[in-house]
């Protein structure tokens, strides 16, 4: 039976996985290796199995539920597999084929610009789409529609870590070494990160590190799966990290601890954080995050004691209106130590998305283009307009970031229509309440997706696509490797690919160029537009990735003229010599705790956080649908001394409510807790009624992670 190796469809590990097509053949439930294997029908199909990939470095074999279980989508009876226009006298959607639905698409698009300009279609993609779709959404935009109102979900993932590693280190790779790096060190703080929920076959790192003798520290209000595999827990005030970073600079200043050796040689800026740093001693601290004084004493005494130090953020710091501030204040904690550049240390931001850091290099933000060129700097312009074939001055300029877009639309100068590509915004998007009216607002909302999500429902036009094991293309992972998923099944009849789809629009709305639907062309030519940029991918290959595990970025091509030149090995890791700005040094930017955008009160006297449970996927768009993986819906975590107040009882329902919205759930009682916080995860319609759409100015990420809340049983 044919076998392909492949890539996982969830999140940023992008574990290696085997496909056996098991067309035609009974069913068999011999496994490849570790774990259970785990079928999905398909459709008639036959099995489709996902087995063991034991010899791929990311994960070793090991899968975690979802993984296991990810066929489950194939021949799925809520699988798209026409397109959908929706009637105008009965506002239901009907089955059309697809000349129907392109051209009708196509029409309305061209009509709407002709009537208010080309800035009138919006484009909104994802951080889960391959590379190539990625860089083919933003050519769509720019090219075919010429609109510079495109931007995509990862405004909501991971952008305030990257805004911090360009200001600090002149470069945005989530990791800046592979992951098993992390075993080495002597000291791992995990700020705002569940990775033994989030990344499951990651957390046998945090095991063995400690079997060398490491210790984990892991800050995070909630006591969670992650802190119980670590040492040491400290337990903020949600929307807190900085005061902490500041906290820890503060001691190991006062302690001698910090590397002036390091600083002098490979910094700047050292002075004036050293300056705000003065103004948080261990009691201020302790007031502001309600982390006890002692616990920050002993944080500071083991990281000063320390030979190597990794501190990694996840979305608990990054998803706050001054989430950039809080990831440069970790920053400047493990620069201070002298442990960026030196082996088995350093910083590292865990990205989230299937391709969160690829799908952030190619053209889909609405500042970039592709090879992590920025849209304002006329050389990146002129380079990405001679690979498109297109002058330079057609090129538009930066657009509205993804929140700024969605509440933009349907306005005065704001989009009329808008095109999503992997995103389920109505589910995911801050304030959706707001978001879902503006959506109501536009005069054409056209949706790609595998399946019915709660955001092509509201659309106007639904396009059916096909999904990771019926397509070819590359995902960047969170260590900057490149690697290939292969297509291991055909797709169901009647469905296309997100490349065919933008293809045969783009020819419709009379795009100057034509659009490959080819992912190797496609790659291949991203390669081109990438080659100088500073995610340089133009020395990769499919063939190449396909025998490697993966190549890391930077990976220039090697002279045409120097035919025997080696390629260029790729980059594992980066910082050993030089940071990447011009004069190589690293820069401590001097940021100060500000507080959340929405404080407690009287009528809203709780924080609010949210975030993700281990059996569930962002949305829900596709694990909900999942059969073998428990869907309980939405709850609300509250420790018992708040229960006992509010007369709440574990299993029976609260009301949430914020200056937004309201959400009714069962109450799940747990002492692992901050009573002063309540947790809702956002994998179902709800939790983000709830959020608060404060950005933060640079990244312009949502404050996803915090807001001001009352809990009533
Ligand atoms: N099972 C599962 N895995 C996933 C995903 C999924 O949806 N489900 N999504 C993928 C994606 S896109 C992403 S971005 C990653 C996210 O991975 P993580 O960042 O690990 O996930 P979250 O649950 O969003 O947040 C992590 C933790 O932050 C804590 N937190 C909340 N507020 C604060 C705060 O103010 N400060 C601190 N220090 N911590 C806080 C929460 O209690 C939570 O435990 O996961 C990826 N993996
Ligand atoms: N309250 C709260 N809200 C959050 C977060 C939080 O922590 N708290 N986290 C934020 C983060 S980090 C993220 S990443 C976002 C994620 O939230 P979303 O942007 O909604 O991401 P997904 O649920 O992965 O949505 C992907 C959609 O695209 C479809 N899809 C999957 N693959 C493809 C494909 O190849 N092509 C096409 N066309 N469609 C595809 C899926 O079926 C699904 O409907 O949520 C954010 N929202
Ligand atoms: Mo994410």
């Amino acid at each position: 039976m044919p076998q392909t190796r492949t890539h996982c469809p969830y999140c940023s590990l992008q574990c290696g996985m085997t496909l056996r097509d098991g067309r035609g053949a009974p069913s068999s439930g011999a496994g490849g290796g570790r774990g259970a294997p785990s079928s999905g029908t398909g459709g008639g199909r036959g099995t489709l199995e996902v087995l063991a990939w034991p010899e791929f470095p990311v994960n070793e074999g090991g899968l975690c539920r979802k993984g296991w279980t990810a066929t489950g989508l194939r021949g799925h009876r809520e699988r798209l597999t026409t397109p959908l226009v929706r009637d105008r006298s009965t506002g239901e959607l009907r089955a059309v084929g697809w000349d129907e639905a392109l051209d009708l698409v196509a029409s309305r698009l061209l009509a709407l610009q002709a009537e208010s300009g080309r800035d009138a279609v919006g484009v909104f993609g994802g951080g889960g789409l391959t590379n190539e779709k990625a860089y083919q959404l933003g050519k769509l935009a720019r090219v075919a529609l010429g609109t510079s109102q495109v931007d995509y979900n990862g405004r909501w993932c991971m952008s305030s870590a990257a805004s911090a590693g360009n200001q600090a280190f002149g470069i945005d790779r989530g990791l800046p070494f592979p992951l098993a790096d992390l075993e080495q060190t002597d000291v791992l703080v995990l700020v705002g990160s569940n990775l033994v929920e989030t990344m499951p076959p990651a957390s046998r790192h945090l095991d063995r590190l400690r079997a060398r003798g490491g210790t984990v520290v892991v800050v995070d209000p909630r006591r969670t799966p992650t802190a119980d595999r670590a040492d040491v827990l400290l337990q903020p005030v949600p929307g807190t990290d900085l005061a902490l970073a500041l906290g820890v600079l503060h001691l190991l200043d006062a302690a001698g601890a910090v590397d002036e050796a390091y600083v002098a040689e490979r910094t700047t800026g050292w002075e004036d954080v050293r300056r705000v740093a003065a103004g948080w001693w261990p009691e201020r601290v302790e007031r502001v995050t309600g982390v006890p004084a002692t616990e920050l004493r002993a944080l500071a005494t083991l990281l000063a004691g320390a030979g190597t130090v990794t501190v990694l953020t996840a979305r608990g710091a990054e998803q706050h209106a001054q989430g950039t501030a809080t990831v440069l204040g970790w920053i400047g904690v493990a620069l201070a130590l002298g442990m960026p550049g030196k082996p088995h240390a350093g910083y590292g931001c865990l990205t989230g998305q299937g391709n969160g850091q690829g799908g952030r290099e190619h053209g889909q933000k609405a500042d970039q283009l592709p090879g992590y060129r920025m849209v304002d700097d006329p050389a990146a312009r002129a380079h990405v307009a001679r690979v498109w074939g297109v002058a330079p001055e057609s090129l538009p300029g930066a657009g509205r970031s993804a929140y700024e877009l969605l509440d933009a639309l349907g306005r005065p100068g704001g989009p009329r229509a808008l095109l999503v590509l992997g995103s389920n915004i109505v589910v995911s998007a801050p304030r959706a309440g707001h978001v879902a009216e503006r959506l109501e607002a536009l005069d054409l909302l056209v949706v790609c997706d595998l399946v019915m999500s709660e955001t092509a429902a509201l659309a106007d036009v639904v396009l059916p696509v096909t999904q990771w094991a019926e397509e070819t293309g590359t995902m960047t992972n969170l260590e900057g490797r490149v690697v290939l998923r292969q297509q291991a099944v055909p797709p169901p009849t009647g469905v296309r690919s997100d490349l065919e789809v933008i293809a045969a629009l783009a020819e419709r709305v009379g795009s100057p160029v034509a659009f490959s639907a080819d992912p190797e062309e496609v790659f291949a030519e991203l390669g081109r537009a990438s080659a100088g940029g500073r995610a340089d991918y133009s020395g990769i290959t499919y063939d190449r990735i396909r025998e490697e595990h993966g190549v890391f970025w930077p990976c220039p091509a090697t002279d045409p003229a120097d035919a025997g030149a080696a390629p260029h090995p790729g980059t594992p890791r980066l910082f050993g010599d030089a940071f990447a700005h011009p004069d190589g040094r690293a820069r401590f930017v001097a940021v100060d705790h500000r507080g959340t955008a929405e404080p407690t009160d009287a009528a809203y006297p709780l924080h609010l956080t949210t975030g993700r449970v281990l059996a569930q996927y962002q949305s829900g768009a596709q694990t909900r649908r999942i059969p073998d993986l428990p869907d309980a819906g939405p709850f609300v975590e509250l420790h018992p001394m708040l229960a006992a107040r509010i007369g709440a009882v574990d299993g029976r329902r609260v009301v949430v409510t914020t200056r937004r919205g309201a959400l009714e759930a069962p109450a799940r009682v747990v002492d692992t807790i901050r009573p002063d916080t309540v947790f809702v995860p956002f994998h179902w319609v709800g939790a983000n009624r709830l959020t608060n759409d404060a950005l933060d100015p640079s990244s312009r990420m949502p404050e996803f992670k915090v807001c001001a809340a009352a809990v009533h049983a």
